[in-house]
């Protein structure tokens, strides 16, 4: 708990580190596997007093949620930012409170890096190009008409991941003939697909910007009485296990893996800040990626 004067953090008054953490939303199965990671690393064994909010997908009770953080001046204030953009002058807040901010998963737009302490997560540029890539390569000279389902509009997840699947697709005479948001959820996957189904006679390919979004296609798809992973085929980024399962069963062709297990690292780098030691700005969190077979190996152990 913060006790220190003139906007001066101090963890040590009493031994237990109070971070607020403002979620984005319950809106996939990533996201369920990325709280239950950092519920389960931020305990009061590790030394944490949580304090967890979850801001239904909104930028605004994300903004409440942090500046509530701050009137009950918390140690630390950690958050997965919804969209990019708009978080100067909270993020300022916090700062003119001295409370240090550590961003997980998704990253912030802003010109002022002293905002912040750390960025904790993946490289979703890479990811999209992983998924371009492996496109490119499979079905390249097909003259494959493809379809995107795009995560939450101004999330860096979904600016990243389009960009990178752009770029890697370039040379290819693969095209992407429409392109919408599903919100990142399976409910709008669903209904997207659907539109798409219906405004478009020969889909060949569904880029979706996360496996539940790619499960709502499926759901589409086979009601429109085809064959997704034959008929119609399906790439996604996340590897959570609906999706490796689908993977498995040939319903979705390939998956690039976004890792959510960030509590332990968002542990390790409050501590360290607490500390006053010297932090990376920006730790990449690895992805690999499966194809059919690579699922079925990793999916009886697979944790999330
Ligand atoms: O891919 C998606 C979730 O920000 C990386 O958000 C995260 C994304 C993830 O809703 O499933």
């Amino acid at each position: 708990t913060q006790t220190g004067g003139g906007g001066e953090t101090n963890a040590a008054d009493d031994g237990v580190i109070t971070l607020g953490f403002s979620q984005v939303g319950a809106e996939s199965g990533w996201r369920a596997a990325n709280t239950k990671s950092i519920q389960d690393t931020l305990t009061a064994e590790n030394g944490f007093d949580l304090k967890f909010s979850d801001a239904q997908q909104k930028q605004e009770n994300q903004i409440q949620a942090i500046r509530s953080y701050i009137a009950q001046q918390v140690d630390v204030i950690a958050f997965s930012p919804v969209v990019e953009t708009g978080w100067d002058a909270v993020l300022q807040e916090a700062k003119d409170a001295g409370i240090p901010v550590i961003l997980t998963d998704r990253a912030v737009d802003s010109s002022d890096e002293t905002l912040y302490e750390s960025f904790i997560g993946s490289d979703f540029v890479l990811e999209g190009e992983m998924a371009g890539q492996w496109a490119a390569e499979q079905y390249d000279g097909e003259g494959y008409q493809a379809v995107e389902l795009q995560g939450t509009t101004g999330a860096a997840p979904a600016i990243d991941r389009k960009d990178g699947f752009e770029s890697a697709i370039a040379g290819s005479d693969i095209e992407i003939i429409d392109s919408q948001t599903g919100n990142f959820t399976r409910a709008e996957g669903k209904t997207v697909m659907e539109g798409f189904l219906n405004a478009h006679d020969d889909i060949d390919l569904v880029f979706a910007h996360n496996d539940d979004m790619g499960l709502g296609a499926i759901e589409a798809i086979e009601a429109a009485g085809m064959t997704p992973g034959e008929d119609i085929k399906i790439i996604t980024i996340d590897a959570v296990k609906d999706g490796m399962q689908a993977l498995a069963d040939g319903k979705i062709n390939y998956i690039v893996e976004c890792n959510p297990l960030l509590g332990p690292d968002l542990a390790d780098i409050t501590k360290k800040v607490l500390a006053g030691e010297e932090v990376e700005k920006r730790i990449v969190v690895k992805d690999e990626a499966f194809d059919q077979a690579a699922a079925k190996e990793a999916l009886p152990t697979r944790e999330y």
